[in-house]
């Protein structure tokens, strides 16, 4: 039994679906409605106590965290392998996940926005261009590793995890109108991934608890 607990427009879940789908892994969706405030509610704390999605469960083990999840799922379903088997190699991948997952997504999460909103009384307009600044600041630094890096993905020719982590963080550079223009390599990158059926199938509007239209 494989349970994921996500929200179609999150971009962490967004990011073990994918890796799910490129190892071929059957799993149960489950959504939490991150608007409504699903991710406090009790009976989800008892699950999960960070009060985040993603959260993945299989055969009684319950874990947090994308980057822990994905590590797990690699270690424990090793085909596909998407860390490179050298260790300098490995520790570059995880460092381009790590420029994602910890340097440009948590400054933009829904309670930090809330909170600029709600605490600090900030408008629409400014908040968009708080997120705008950090999507733009993490780009730059992110195209100049993978102008380095890429092959046809982040790390040469071979898909890891940094591309699992890549296609999600462009999806929400979009919808806050921040266009592809100044980065040519993510671009180029983020055009092929999508071409990928695996990556298709992981699609936020594919998933269950998208709005239908
Ligand atoms: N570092 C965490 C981030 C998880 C996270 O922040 N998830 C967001 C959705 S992308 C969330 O649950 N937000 C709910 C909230 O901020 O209340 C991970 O990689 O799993």
């Amino acid at each position: 039994m494989r349970r994921l607990y996500g929200y179609w427009r999150s971009s962490a879940s967004y990011r073990v679906r994918i890796v799910l789908e490129l190892k071929g892994l059957p799993y149960e969706y489950v959504a939490i409605d991150l608007r409504a405030g699903r991710q406090r509610a009790p009976d989800y704390l008892r699950r999960n106590p960070q009060g985040l999605v993603p959260y993945y469960e299989e055969d009684g083990l319950g874990l947090a965290q994308s980057l822990a999840i994905c590590e797990y799922l690699e270690a424990r379903h090793p085909t596909p392998a998407l860390l490179p088997a050298d260790e300098v190699a490995r520790a570059r991948v995880r460092a381009l996940c790590a420029l994602i997952a910890c340097e440009i997504h948590p400054l933009n999460n829904l309670r930090v926005l809330n909170h600029l909103r709600s605490a600090q009384g900030w408008s629409e307009d400014q908040v968009t261009a708080w997120y705008r600044h950090w999507i733009r600041e993490g780009f730059d630094l992110l195209e100049r590793e993978l102008a380095r890096s890429a092959g046809c993905y982040c790390w040469g020719d071979t898909l890891t995890l940094a591309d699992a982590f890549l296609v999600p963080q462009v999806y929400n550079a979009r919808r806050y109108g921040v266009g592809l223009a100044p980065w040519p390599t993510i671009a180029r990158l983020e055009a092929a991934l999508n071409a990928l059926p695996a990556f298709q199938r992981a699609l936020p509007e594919r998933q269950p608890d998208a709005p239908a239209d």
